[in-house]
């Protein structure tokens, strides 16, 4: 599946989120996500205004956000139809199905309401596909298990994975794919042709090897052509410290990124 081109790969998805990233990534020549960490509403929204022509998709932590109001939810529409950016908010939803689905639709947030896509834990078993779905699907929204993490000594590993996929493959109508390090969960035991699923991709940088905190980093070129991954997901590698933002060079870094990514991808689809 990996050596086919984005636009290839719509027509095997039926779930519409999927459907609408593949297209946008190969309209817009971008498998760059950023991941906006930032807990000022006025950074948040200037990052996203900063990086979202070089954007496939904006991630977001809407909780971390000290000034959140339904104002920011709908600035943030805006900027997603200005510069044509789908939303995920990386919720990592991991209890019962019936909390997640109030997690999910209700409480100061909404994220269903705005988020094209969300993530999950599968941790409880597929009670929390099923509990997200009962609210997501109706609303078109695709849902990513986390099958894998970036971070030194996480116990998404092994038979935890495998057991991740096998979930994803009993729920394709909304589950889109993976939060994962690389394809090979999904090679060994690829079944068929048809199926596709996506793979994001967290802790990618260019400058830096990890954090004090367990981050660990590899460029876009590993985790694009070596390990067969779809969307990079970047962060700090991108605004920096959140601090002292300096727009050019978000905007610099950004293009970088995106530039190391698909440059990954056309090789491997040239491969
Ligand atoms: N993130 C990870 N690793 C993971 C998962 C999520 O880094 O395994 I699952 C999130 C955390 C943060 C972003 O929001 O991706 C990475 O940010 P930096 O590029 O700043 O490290």
């Amino acid at each position: 599946m990996s050596r086919l081109s984005y636009g290839h790969r719509v027509e095997l998805h039926s779930n519409s989120a999927a459907k609408a990233l593949l297209s946008l990534m190969e309209r817009k020549k971008t498998n760059l996500c950023v991941s906006v960490d930032v807990t000022s509403k006025a950074s948040f929204l200037t990052i996203i205004d900063a990086v979202g022509p070089d954007v496939c998709l904006v991630k977001t932590h809407i909780d971390i956000i000290e000034d959140f109001d339904q104002d920011l939810i709908t600035k943030l529409q805006e900027l997603s139809a200005k510069h044509d950016f789908l939303i995920f908010e990386d919720r990592k939803f991991a209890d019962i199905g019936n909390t997640v689905a109030l997690q999910y639709s209700q409480g100061v947030h909404k994220i269903a309401s705005w988020a094209h896509i969300t993530n999950a834990h599968p941790v409880p078993g597929p009670g929390i596909i099923a509990g997200l779905g009962s609210v997501g699907h109706p609303l078109g929204r695709g849902l990513l298990l986390l099958s894998e993490m970036s971070t030194k000594g996480n116990l998404a590993t092994g038979l935890y994975t495998e057991s991740a996929v096998e979930m994803a493959r009993q729920n394709r109508d909304f589950v889109i794919g993976f939060i994962a390090m690389s394809r090979d969960s999904l090679h060994q035991k690829e079944k068929d042709d048809s199926e596709d699923f996506l793979i994001l991709t967290p802790g990618v940088g260019l400058d830096t090897y990890g954090d004090t905190m367990g981050q660990q980093y590899k460029t876009p070129y590993e985790v694009v052509f070596n390990r067969g991954c779809d969307v990079i997901i970047v962060g700090r590698g991108i605004y920096g410290d959140g601090k002292n933002i300096d727009i050019s060079s978000v905007q610099t870094q950004a293009k970088r990124f995106r530039q190391e990514g698909w440059n990954a991808y056309l090789k491997r689809i040239d491969g």
